[in-house]
């Protein structure tokens, strides 16, 4: 399992006990992110948690890659990507082995672009690659990871142990239930 020298800058909040979610840390992208390799480390998860990452994407850098880890908690991950009125950023996702799981590319500037069903497994990394499309960026993109473990979700203990053992990265919710 590779580790990155470079980490990025991340600050750690503590969020009040009250609340479900909490949020983890900030990290700020740091170039060079353009390929999977140098992907940028964000803060571990681990069960409920979430990170957000700032980054700035334009017509001269349009890629940046992000390496998301869960510590022990095999569950789902969705991502929310935020922009400005002036940009239009897509959002793919890969698994370790760099293959493909889902995307979502809606062709217009400051849409949210929003990924669900994501299966993230204990050190099993999973890679957030933002791309340019066009435009230009006044403010950075906002992308926001959270972690559901899915032992608290409403699929069943052996569809869920199925989901373990299988090899895909997608929930498919409407065959486990
Ligand atoms: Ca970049
Ligand atoms: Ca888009």
């Amino acid at each position: 399992m590779k580790k990155k020298l470079v980490l990025c800058v991340a600050l750690v909040f503590l969020m009040s006990s009250a609340t479900v979610f909490a949020e983890i840390g900030y990290s700020f992208e740091h170039e060079p992110n353009d390929t999977m390799e140098d992907a940028c480390n964000t803060p571990v998860l681990n069960d409920y948690d979430n990170i957000r990452i700032a980054g700035t994407a334009n017509s001269n850098d349009k890629v940046d890659w992000y390496e998301i880890w869960s510590v022990e908690t095999l569950g789902e991950v969705k991502f929310k990507l935020q922009m400005d009125d002036f940009v239009d950023y897509d959002i793919y996702i890969y698994n370790q082995d760099g293959n493909f799981i889902s995307s979502s590319t809606i062709r217009e500037k400051g849409k949210i672009e929003r990924i669900r069903n994501i299966l993230i497994r204990p050190e099993q990394p999973l890679y957030a690659k933002i791309v340019y499309v066009s435009g230009e960026p006044i403010e950075p993109y906002d992308l926001l990871v959270k972690l559901y473990p899915l032992y608290e979700s409403n699929l069943k203990s052996n569809a869920i142990k199925q989901l373990e053992k299988s090899d895909t990265n997608i929930i498919d919710r409407s065959l486990l239930k």
